[in-house]
């Protein structure tokens, strides 16, 4: 056909044009052209919807620009692959990360439109359930502003983690239905659809070569359908993508149903294809032994594979480049099958050689462990993935013996180490291990603290830390400063660079400069004034939405985290209910007015994570209407933690709650998030407490409890909680209390449960064993909190040590050590 127009001078021409073109020109373009609306029906969130839109063709060319690059100069990139990213909205963090957050919000003004009040209209996109998908969002934008060739893949969910009420004090779940007034960001991609094959049957030929090929019969088949997102990087011009896969009925199966005329059954075989996509499993570190969950991990890794495999052919003819080209991380043991699937893949589909297929997956393939809690530890039913994915359970079992005969070579006549360490539980039903498939798959295992990969290496995984100790690493988490300083505290990121100008926004260990100025009385002065506006907007914001009356001056004390008995809010209770009791034995002359909020979901499944939270509800009800104690105290549970409720958390926050058990806690984010934002700790030794600690000094921070090996020795030598009890008038009384009824006097056992667990069930979590020296630590923080200057000095010397807790030297530190990828700059022309 003769060719008329020139598409590519028209592409130049029409970026030129958009460049040029205002803010709030594109955004009325696409409140007309994409909205179909005007000002008389436009809607508050047709206007979010028309800036959402317009960012995003901010971004559109530099994306064209940055997917080019990767492919002319045939990058290396890393693909991560997460089950769960919990990314919240992305209009306030786009804007802020194409620099032209305070232009928008100008422009906007002057149409008489307000920013904020628009952003509040964006759904959070909820696709995790809390620290490990929160983590993948913020790596995103690491990866981006490093301008490192990454791509994030995970799924669709329609449903993602459910929405929180409170009714009568308890959790009630209701779904969470965010893509109910379409989502601006993303864009269908029809054109990457991919089969995704379940159940059927393995058929063996005999090839001429004299190898056994394998064939997967009459299986069901099911279509992912991909979505992508941009992800800008901060100030550069890198645009990575974000995958996302749906979904759909498969066409050809469909068919069958129709062409025997069976219209309904074809529908209903539509709609069993398309539940894959759904829901996001709402446990969070418990395992639940779904099928559809197995499958949802499965086609998670089918279709992000063949995506991979067809970049990869577009390049290359043979598979030899293929670790030099592609390194997939794998965010807990979800996506582990990835490891069986490439192998699948290399053996069965491409006839590669076992040797050779196995060296190439586990020059790719990286593992991340998340948590030593046994019942996260990923299990599944040998009979399970028999039926759902005859070939798969085939090459786990061939890559297992394979692996047993290296262990038995290295340790001849140690059955014991081989029973622990194959892949396949025997007793007391078969089941495959996912984190031992995970570690065996892959050339690098890290943990993501410096205690929790000791733990990884000399506790959970001891015995293949043995065999392999070059593949354990640490990296220690982190957190974007983009989104939970910038974005989220606008007041504090201006103040900072006030004083040390904004290069903190990529270079977070830049906040050094502010300690020589953590006892300059006008800085500290600001300080304060920035948290008491904080709190003041805070304040204001709980009065209108959970409608309660709280106190501005009082010490803003946050549990904000999953529901869990290890992160012990119950601990925190107990000390409220300390507080009470103590108000009303007038043992206090100058209390320091507290109010202690709570929030959190508890797994639907979860039955003693709700009955604390109505323990928490119940005591807020006493503890805030009695006349003794309401001016002084106050419990809040703000019902549906996400990410936009942390984004107006942490800059009102004063003290952060991190009590984990000693030992249970990978790692915690949150901890950074507070600190980040000025609030100081208090906490026990665990998880990644440990290095805020050795970076903001012993001094700045409250650390009370037993130490992780503390824990085990009290294990070890039988830990009796009731010996504490006994021995404590006060923590006994405030049990009593609890356990009597005073707290829900129409139902006095109700709290039974929770007592009983502490008393006579083990107390698991050692919350009696820790009570009195963190009632101890309290009372120092109240002191503390008397000396408002002390108190702000210590605030800013958290601010200012929290460099190392950017995700920006995570990542860094997995592109160089782990991945391989380069820095890979893109220039516009
Ligand atoms: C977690 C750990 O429990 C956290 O300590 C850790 O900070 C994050 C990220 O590494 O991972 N593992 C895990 O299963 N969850 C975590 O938060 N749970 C949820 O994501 C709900």
């Amino acid at each position: 056909m003769e060719q008329h127009i020139d598409i590519d001078e028209l592409e130049k021409l029409c970026i030129q044009e958009k460049n040029q073109e205002s803010f709030v020109n594109t955004f009325v373009k696409r409140l007309l052209y994409t909205l179909a609306k005007d000002k008389y029906s436009a809607t508050a969130r047709d206007y979010f919807l028309s800036a959402a839109y317009a960012a995003k063709d901010y971004l559109v060319a530099r994306w064209i620009k940055t997917q080019q690059e990767y492919y002319y100069q045939d990058v290396k990139r890393v693909y991560y692959l997460s089950m769960e990213f919990l990314t919240g909205r992305a209009l306030g963090n786009n804007l802020i990360n194409l620099g032209i957050y305070d232009a928008c919000r100008r422009s906007l003004e002057d149409a008489g439109l307000d920013l904020q009040d628009l952003m509040e209209y964006e759904s959070d996109a909820g696709l995790g359930n809390g620290g490990l998908g929160r983590l993948a969002a913020c790596f995103l934008d690491s990866m981006a502003t490093l301008q490192l060739p990454g791509y994030g893949y995970g799924m669709r969910y329609e449903y993602g983690i459910f929405y929180q009420i409170l009714k009568d004090g308890y959790q009630v779940e209701k779904p969470d239905n965010w893509l109910r007034y379409q989502n601006p960001w993303e864009i269908p991609r029809p054109e990457f659809l991919y089969p995704v094959k379940f159940y059927g049957e393995i058929q063996q030929h005999l090839h001429p070569s004299g190898e056994f090929h394998y064939t997967w019969v009459n299986a069901d088949i099911a279509m992912a359908m991909a979505y992508d997102t941009p992800i800008p990087g901060y100030g550069n011009n890198t645009v990575n993508t974000f995958r996302l896969w749906s979904a759909k009925a498969s066409r050809d199966f469909d068919l069958q149903f129709f062409n025997r005329g069976d219209y309904m059954q074809a529908v209903e075989h539509k709609s069993e294809a398309e539940t894959i996509t759904k829901v996001l499993y709402p446990e969070d570190s418990t395992m639940q032994g779904k099928e559809l969950r197995l499958k949802q991990e499965y086609f998670f890794v089918s279709a992000t594979l063949q995506d991979i495999f067809r970049r990869y052919d577009k390049k290359h003819d043979s598979i030899d480049e293929f670790p030099n080209k592609v390194a997939i991380q794998l965010n807990d043991t979800h996506p582990a099958l990835a490891v069986v699937e490439l192998m699948r893949l290399l053996v069965d589909e491409r006839f590669i050689p076992w040797e050779k297929a196995w060296d190439i997956t586990t020059k790719v393939c990286a593992y991340t462990n998340h948590t030593i809690l046994p019942e996260a530890l990923e299990r599944w039913k040998v009979s399970l993935v028999q039926k759902l994915l005859p070939r798969h359970l085939q090459l786990i079992y061939e890559i297992n013996h394979r692996f047993l005969d290296q262990v038995w070579i290295h340790n001849p006549g140690d059955h014991d180490r081989l029973r622990r360490m194959s892949l396949i539980e025997e007793s007391p039903e078969k089941q495959v291990r996912m984190g031992n498939l995970c570690i065996v798959g892959s050339h690098s295992v890290n943990g993501v603290s410096e205690l929790h990969t000791e733990i990884v290496k000399n506790r959970i995984f001891r015995d293949f830390y043995e065999l392999t100790p070059e593949k354990f690493n640490c990296k220690t988490n982190g957190i974007t400063q983009r989104r939970w300083l910038v974005l989220a505290n606008r007041r504090l990121a201006d103040l900072i660079a006030d004083y040390i100008g904004n290069d903190f926004v990529t270079d977070l260990y830049q906040l050094k400069q502010l300690i020589p100025l953590a006892d300059n009385p006008e800085f500290q002065q600001k300080w304060r004034q920035v948290k008491h506006e904080n709190k003041l907007d805070f304040t204001a914001w709980v009065r209108k939405h959970p409608g309660e009356r709280i106190n501005p001056d009082s010490l803003f004390d946050f549990q904000v985290k999953r529901m869990h008995e290890y992160k012990r809010q119950l601990l925190n209770v107990l000390h409220v209910v300390y507080l009470y009791l103590k108000l009303h034995q007038e043992q206090y002359t100058e209390f320091v007015p507290r109010t202690v909020f709570f929030a959190g979901k508890a797994a639907p499944g979860y039955t003693m994570a709700k009955l604390i939270i109505k323990l928490i509800t119940s005591v807020g009800h006493l503890v805030n209407h009695d006349p003794i104690t309401r001016d002084r105290l106050k419990v809040i549970f703000l019902p549906n933690y996400s990410v936009s409720l942390a984004q107006r958390i942490f800059p009102a926050a004063e003290l952060s709650e991190q009590i984990s058990t000693a030992g249970t806690e990978a790692s915690g984010t949150g901890n950074m998030k507070f600190a980040l934002n000025g609030a100081l700790t208090i906490g026990t030794l665990d998880g990644a407490n440990v290095e805020i600690r050795e970076e903001v000094g012993e001094d700045n921070i409250f650390i009370f409890g037993m130490k992780t090996h503390e824990v085990e020795e009290l294990k070890a030598k039988g830990y009796d909680p009731l010996t504490y009890y006994n021995s404590n008038a006060d923590l006994k009384n405030v049990i009593d209390m609890i356990s009597t009824g005073l707290f829900c006097p129409e139902t006095p056992d109700l709290f039974r449960p929770i007592t009983d667990s502490l008393l006579y069930h083990g107390d698991q979590y050692c919350v009696l064993a820790d009570f009195a020296s963190y009632v101890a630590c309290q009372q120092q923080v109240a002191e503390t909190y008397k000396d408002q200057e002390t108190w702000t000095k210590m605030s800013i010397l958290n601010v200012a040590n929290m460099g190392k807790f950017s995700t920006d030297r995570t990542i860094q530190q997995y592109a160089d050590e782990i991945w391989g990828v380069k820095h890979t700059p893109i220039e516009m022309d």
